[in-house]
């Protein structure tokens, strides 16, 4: 049987069970996951998800993720928690759509981010564990499961080049190792496969590609999340 018969049965035996077939954007920062989101917007059957990083700029009037950045060994855990719950309400909202598509999701939080934290001892083995209890307990909820991982890859080069020129205010001080070490992790994790598990299938984009030819490569990768549907 064929890779499309094969999803599309999934996605039939998802809708009967409830959940939307999930895709999820996965990549470096400055990857282009928002521009990738924004070429399924013309589509009325997925329900596109960005992620939310205004509520993480303003948790009650707290700029979380500007003190992320300004002191990550205080902020870290407590950024990340945020996160966690952020990211868990989106993969818990319900839609009419049968396709949703999200930006990042709960895994690449715990398995990208928290590790590279934890790595550089800016957040400590309890905190880690803190975020893992809650972690598994989130991850065996139906409502995260995910069907298809969508990896937009980079050189960090070009992810940096990309995160200088449209200089958000937080990430000012993030230097190139941090974009290069991040780059390694995202590799391990969804190319070489050596690091953590894959929540789903994973389909590779050349995302170094120029703005002006990657909607070429996405219109190739687009039977992948769209034309299964039987
Ligand atoms: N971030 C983080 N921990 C997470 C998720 C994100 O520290 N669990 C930070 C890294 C960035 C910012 O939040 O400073 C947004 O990161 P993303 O890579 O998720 O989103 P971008 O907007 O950078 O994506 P793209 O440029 O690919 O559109």
């Amino acid at each position: 049987r064929s890779v499309i018969t094969k999803m599309a049965e999934t996605i039939a035996s998802k809708r009967l069970s409830g959940r939307p077939f999930t895709a999820v954007v996965e990549g470096n920062i400055g990857s282009g996951k928002t521009t990738f989101l924004k070429h399924f917007s013309r589509y009325d059957n997925v329900a596109i998800f960005a992620e939310p990083i205004d509520m993480w700029r303003n948790c009650n009037g707290y700029n979380l993720l500007e003190y992320m950045y300004t002191d990550a060994k205080k902020w870290s855990f407590t950024f990340q928690s945020y996160v966690q719950l952020t990211m868990l309400r989106i993969h818990q909202k319900k839609i009419v759509q049968p396709i949703k598509l999200m930006e990042r999701s709960v895994y690449s939080a715990r398995f990208c981010f928290v590790e590279k934290m934890q790595r550089d001892g800016l957040m400590l083995p309890p905190s880690v564990s803190v975020i893992d209890e809650w972690f598994k307990y989130i991850t065996s909820m139906e409502d995260t499961a995910v069907d298809l991982v969508v990896y937009l890859r980079t050189t960090p080069e070009v992810a940096y080049e990309r995160i200088l020129k449209r200089n958000r205010s937080e990430e000012r001080t993030v230097p190139y190792d941090y974009i290069q070490a991040l780059h390694e992790i995202h590799e391990n994790w969804l190319y070489n496969k050596t690091l953590h598990t894959c929540p789903a299938p994973v389909i590779v984009l050349d995302a170094d590609l120029d703005i002006s030819v990657i909607s070429e490569e996405y219109k190739r990768f687009e039977p992948h999340i769209l034309n299964k549907i039987p």
